[in-house]
């Protein structure tokens, strides 16, 4: 596929530190699509999809926040990504807080049969209503995903995806709702202790081993899975992360495959950044990711 393009979503409903919904704009300072236009693609850049501004009026559906405003723009989300893919381009999705998956995730697993993702993530986002300790969205796109949830966001995608058909990479903050889940799922996640004791390379050949059965591989990178040192811009960040050379490899690794055919990076937070840093983290990464070498 030579054809790329990009959706921002400027969201920070899914969380509670503003300033993550300037993430895309951060990102496209730092200069995604120049770097992806050197490597021989045809760019195209579908501006921002429109958030709807969670009131602090929305009245909260049990302990979740601005539900309305998340499911609304899930759907402008799924619907954009879905043009994308019907053009035949490679869907590059930036943000904005990670409720946004829900939107990509249900364009990509209509499209695709037997979709598999790779969750690139300090955390699970497997929490539901019931589990979620803070009632924020973020926490909670996988499991909507999969097809566990409130109903409302469950109902956005039409196809689910299979706990079979996901592989967590960098977990190290399970809330306890999530590592049951993962338990009882019989999920496969590398967390920073297998990253440790395998090595990246290892990391992700098994991945893809795993995921050899599935059709596409979509890639949900949050940038806190990284160590806050590379990436201080995010709203939950977590010690003891994978560092930027391990992210480097594991995106070399996975465009060697030729597996993935779509992807999103999302979290960043400008507001508490460092200069761009963790915008440009991944533009760097975005840009290994689709086929940047050194030679
Ligand atoms: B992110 C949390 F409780 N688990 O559900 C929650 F620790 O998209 C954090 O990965 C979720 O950044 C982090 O609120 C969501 C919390
Ligand atoms: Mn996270
Ligand atoms: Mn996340
Ligand atoms: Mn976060």
């Amino acid at each position: 596929m030579n054809k790329l393009a990009i959706l921002g979503v400027p969201m920070d409903l899914g969380q509670a530190r503003r300033g993550v919904d300037m993430g895309p704009s951060a990102i496209r300072y730092a200069g995604v699509a120049g770097r992806l236009k050197k490597l021989g693609y045809t760019v195209k850049d579908y501006g921002n999809v429109t958030v709807d501004n969670g009131t602090a009026q929305e009245e909260t559906h049990g302990n979740l926040k601005n539900l309305i405003a998340v499911t609304q723009t899930s759907r402008r989300i799924r619907d954009a990504v879905k043009t994308m893919l019907e053009d035949n381009s490679f869907p590059l999705v930036l943000g904005g807080d990670h409720s946004m998956s829900i939107g990509t995730l249900a364009a990509m697993t209509a499209h695709y049969n037997n979709l598999g993702v790779i969750w690139y993530d300090a955390h699970g986002d497997l929490n539901v209503p019931a589990t979620s300790p803070t009632g924020n969205i973020h926490g909670m796109p996988l499991a909507v995903n999969l097809g566990y949830g409130h109903d409302m966001l469950t109902q956005i995608g039409t196809r689910k995806l299979k706990t079979e058909n996901v592989v967590l990479i960098g977990v190290r903050d399970l809330d306890e709702g999530e590592r049951a889940f993962i338990r009882e799922h019989n999920m496969l996640a590398f967390t920073m202790h297998e990253v440790d004791v395998l090595g990246m390379a290892a990391v992700i050949e098994q991945t893809l081993a795993h995921l050899a059965h599935t059709d596409g591989i979509h890639l949900s990178l949050d940038l806190d899975a990284l160590d806050p040192m590379y990436c201080p811009g995010v709203g939950t960040p977590v010690l003891g992360g994978l560092t930027y050379r391990e992210s480097h490899l594991a995106m070399e690794l996975l465009a060697a495959s030729m597996r993935i055919v779509s992807a999103e990076f999302v979290e960043v937070n400008p507001i508490l950044d460092e200069r761009n840093k963790t915008a440009e983290v991944a533009v760097a990464l975005i840009a290994s990711l689709l086929g940047d070498t050194l030679l």
